[in-house]
C-alpha cells in the first residue's frame, strides 16, 4: 500500500473508531467542550487552530485535523484514573496551568477523571473507595495515568496512607493490572528520576518495573502539556499504542533530537557559543553548548511544541535543555551548566565527544549526531495493547 492508501485506511479506522466511541453515553453529560472553551475566551476557530496544531504534532497529515477535534470532543467517553507516586506533581501543573489555562488543559478538565489525587475533593477513607469503584466499575476500559517514580524499598512500605493503606507500588499494580492502556507521565514514571538518581534511598523505580503491561513513557521532568494530552489524544483516535521508540517513548513526540530543531542550531554549525552567562554571545543567541546544553543528547520536541501556551521553552529563555526526558538525567547529564566531556567521558554514553567537537573544530555540522542517534534505536511500529 503507497502512504496515500495506508493515511485513507488510518483515516477511515480513526472515524469508525469515533463513531463507536460517540454512541458510549458521557461520563460527565452536564460538561459541555465549547461552553468550557467560550467561558474563558477561546472561540471555535482558536479550538480548531488547535486541532491543527495537535494534528501536525501527532505527525498526521493535515486532512485529520477535524478527526482530532472530534477525539477532543469525545474525551469524556473513555473513563481516566491518574495515580501519583513519588514525585513533585510539576506534571500535573504542567497541564492544569491553573493561572492560565490553555485548551489542553480544558480538554484535561473535561475528559472523565475519575480519580485525581491533587484535583479530586475526596479524601482520606472517601478517596480509596473512589479510586477502588472506578478500578472496578471501569475493569478493562479506563486510561491509567501515572505520575511519579514508585519506590520498592526492601519490602514496599513507602507510600502507604493510612494504617491498614495499599503502598504506592500496590496501588500502581493493581491500577495498571485492569487498565486499557498506560502512561508513564513524567520522566519519574517512565525512568524513576529524581527520587532514582544516585544514591537512591528508597529503591525508586518506574513504572514498567512495577507491572509486566505494557507502559508508554511519557518523559520530560515534566513533560509539555501537549505531550499529555497528545498522548491520550491519539489513543481516543486509533485505540492502539503508537510507535515507539527503544525506551518506549512514541515517536510523534521524542522522534528528534532538541540539538535538530534548536533555533540556535546555525550558531552550533558556526562555532559560536555563550561562553559565560550574561555575556555578549548570549545576547546575542549564541549556542549554550559550553554552558552545558544537553541538546545533543536528548529526545523532546519543546523547539517545536514549547511550554506556557508555545511562548518559550528552555533555550529560548536562555539556559541549556539539561535532558529532563532522558533516563538518569540526573545522574548522566550533570553538571548541567558544563559540557558532559568535562566528566572524562564516563557518563552513559560512553564518551563520544560532542563537546570535543564544539571545543576543538568548533564549525562541523554533525559531530554530536551519532551520539543520540546511537541512544535512539526505534525498535516498534504500532503496536496491540498488551
Ligand atoms: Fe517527576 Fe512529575 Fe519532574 Fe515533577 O511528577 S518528572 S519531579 S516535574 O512532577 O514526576
Ligand atoms: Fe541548541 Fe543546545 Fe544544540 Fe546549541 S547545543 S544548538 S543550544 S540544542
Ligand atoms: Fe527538558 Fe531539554 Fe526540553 S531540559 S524541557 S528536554 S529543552
Amino acid at each position: 500500500m503507497n502512504i496515500e492508501g495506508a493515511h485513507e485506511e488510518l483515516f477511515r479506522k480513526a472515524t469508525q473508531r469515533l463513531d463507536e466511541l460517540e454512541k458510549l453515553p458521557a461520563h460527565n453529560a452536564n460538561k459541555n467542550l465549547f461552553e468550557a472553551l467560550e467561558s474563558k475566551g477561546f472561540s471555535r476557530r482558536d479550538f480548531m487552530k488547535w486541532s491543527g496544531m495537535m494534528t501536525t504534532a501527532l505527525a498526521l497529515p493535515a486532512t485529520f485535523a477535524p478527526l482530532t477535534a472530534r477525539a477532543a470532543e469525545v474525551a469524556n467517553r473513555l473513563p481516566v484514573v491518574w495515580l501519583h507516586m513519588a514525585e513533585c506533581t510539576g506534571c500535573s501543573e504542567s497541564l492544569l496551568r491553573s493561572d492560565a489555562p490553555s485548551i489542553d488543559s480544558l480538554i484535561f478538565d473535561y475528559i472523565s477523571l475519575e480519580y485525581h489525587e491533587t484535583v479530586m475533593a475526596a479524601s482520606g477513607w472517601q478517596a480509596e473507595h473512589n479510586l477502588d469503584s472506578a478500578i472496578e466499575k471501569y475493569a478493562g476500559e479506563y486510561i491509567l495515568l501515572v505520575e511519579g517514580g514508585i519506590p520498592k524499598g526492601s519490602s514496599e512500605f513507602y507510600l502507604t496512607i493510612g494504617g491498614h493503606g495499599r503502598t504506592g507500588a500496590e496501588e500502581a499494580r493493581i491500577a495498571s493490572k485492569h487498565a486499557k492502556a498506560i502512561f508513564a507521565i513524567g520522566t519519574c514514571s517512565s525512568f524513576g528520576g529524581i527520587q532514582a538518581a544516585y544514591p537512591n534511598p528508597t529503591n525508586a523505580v518506574p513504572l514498567s518495573q512495577i507491572t509486566n503491561r505494557n507502559v508508554i513513557n511519557v518523559p520530560g521532568c515534566p513533560p509539555s502539556e501537549k505531550n499529555i494530552v497528545g498522548n491520550v489524544l491519539h489513543f481516543i483516535l486509533f485505540g492502539s499504542l503508537p510507535t515507539l521508540d527503544a525506551y518506549n517513548r512514541p515517536t510523534w513526540a521524542y522522534g528528534l533530537r532538541i540539538h535538530d530543531l534548536c533555533e540556535r542550531r546555525g550558531r552550533f554549525d558556526a562555532g559560536q557559543f555563550v561562553e559565560h552567562f550574561g555575556d555578549e554571545n548570549a545576547q546575542k543567541g549564541y549556542c549554550l553548548y559550553k554552558v552545558g546544553c544537553k541538546g545533543p543528547y536528548t529526545f523532546n520536541n519543546c523547539s517545536k511544541l514549547r511550554f506556557n501556551q508555545h511562548t518559550s521553552w528552555p533555550i529560548q529563555a536562555g539556559h541549556g535543555c539539561i535532558g529532563c526526558s532522558e533516563p538518569n538525567f540526573w545522574d548522566t547529564m550533570n553538571p548541567f551548566e558544563e559540557p558532559i566531556g568535562n566528566k572524562l567521558f564516563t557518563t552513559s554514553f560512553n564518551g563520544m565527544g560532542a563537546d570535543k567537537t564544539a571545543d576543538t573544530i568548533g564549525a562541523v555540522v554533525l559531530g554530536a549526531a551519532a551520539v543520540g542517534i546511537a541512544a535512539h534505536a526505534i525498535i516498534s511500529s504500532t503496536k496491540e495493547a498488551k
